[in-house]
């Protein structure tokens, strides 16, 4: 029998959706889904409807909902499921800069948001690039836009917030915030969005990037003379153990120091570990921030 055209192994499954190999036997063997193709060696491969259909349960997992319920539900479900809260459908907007990032069009992509950010200024363009983001990882999730789209995408929109950031004006007096993500979470566009949020609540600004070890952030913390220490957590790490991870971190602070988690994957349906503020979204800890100062 010959090999059906584009299908993949257990193994790519779980790299492209970001699901264990255990997870997607186990549901296979509960649910019979994904059905797998046997090849005559025995061997398991599977179809391109099998990574966007487990893209959208690990999202719906990610946000909280239970397996027996997700896993029995077909895509269309599944986007009436993801659709409701948080995805508006996708702008005008965020689909022109989306179709420039597919084509790897670098110059384009970086006018388009520049000239928004300009045009927006600094509070409207952090809801404007919270579209652009959402709208990218829908693009991902139906395999339309490519993981090298999305670093092309996170690093101008890095640069563009940046720069949106360097205009605030320096202003004294405010809270010296610390912003890192923790080991595990690559998602690194958060804290250019939450850095953004805090400076325009007069606060000092210390971004630490990706993926810092929680004693690192403890002595950062205390070499900075930080008074808030702010993480973002993604859909991809959020869940129980970076849950464990934020408690281990609010022992490892100085008890004057708040511990602050921002993200979708932040809290979610959980009530997330005691002595860390999960402000709803940037506004409410801009307004946070300028409460403190
Ligand atoms: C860009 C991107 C990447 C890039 C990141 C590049 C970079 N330099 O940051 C790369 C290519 C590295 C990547 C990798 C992966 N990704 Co990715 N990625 C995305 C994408 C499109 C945007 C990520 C992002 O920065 N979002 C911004 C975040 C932080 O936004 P948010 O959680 O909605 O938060 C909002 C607010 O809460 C607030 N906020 C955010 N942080 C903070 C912090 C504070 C303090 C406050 C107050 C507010 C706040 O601002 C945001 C906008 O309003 C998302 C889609 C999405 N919707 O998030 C997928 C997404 C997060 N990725 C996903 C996945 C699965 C992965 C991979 C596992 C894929 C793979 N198999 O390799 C890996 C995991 C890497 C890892 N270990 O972390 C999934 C996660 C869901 C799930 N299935 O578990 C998503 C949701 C895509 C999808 N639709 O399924 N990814």
């Amino acid at each position: 029998m010959t090999e059906p055209v584009s299908t993949c192994s257990i193994g790519d499954l779980a790299e492209a959706t970001g699901l264990s190999t255990d997870a997607i036997r186990v549901w296979e063997k509960r649910y019979g889904r994904p059905q797998a193709i046997r090849l005559p060696s025995g061997h398991r491969r599977y179809r391109e409807t099998d990574v966007r259909w487990l893209r959208r349960v690990a999202e719906a997992l990610a946000r909280g909902h239970r397996p027996g319920k997700v896993v029995l539900l077909d895509e269309e479900e599944l986007d009436a499921l993801l659709a409701a809260p948080a995805g508006t459908p996708a702008t005008a907007f965020a689909k022109k800069v989306l179709g420039f990032a597919r084509e790897s069009r670098t110059a384009d992509v970086r006018r388009l948001l520049t000239g928004r950010a300009r045009s927006e200024g600094p509070r409207k363009f952090l809801a404007t690039a919270g579209e652009v983001l959402t709208a990218a990882g829908r693009a991902w999730a139906d395999g339309q836009l490519g993981i090298r789209h999305e670093h092309l995408l996170s690093e101008i929109l890095a640069d563009v917030l940046r720069g949106l950031r360097e205009e605030v004006p320096d202003r004294r007096g405010g809270e010296v915030v610390l912003l890192t993500t923790l080991p595990g979470e690559r998602h690194a566009l958060g804290l250019q969005l939450a850095a953004l949020a805090a400076k325009l609540a007069s606060a000092e600004v210390r971004i630490l990037g990706a993926e810092t070890p929680i004693p690192e952030i403890a002595d950062a913390a205390r070499e900075s003379g930080a008074s808030v220490v702010a993480l973002s957590i993604s859909l991809a790490s959020g869940g129980p153990d970076t849950d464990r991870t934020l408690a281990e971190l609010r022992d490892a602070l100085p008890p004057g120091v708040r511990l602050l988690a921002g993200g979708r994957g932040a809290r979610g349906v959980r009530r997330g570990p005691r002595g860390v503020g999960f402000p709803a979204d940037l506004a409410e800890f801009e307004a946070l921030l300028t409460k403190a100062r």
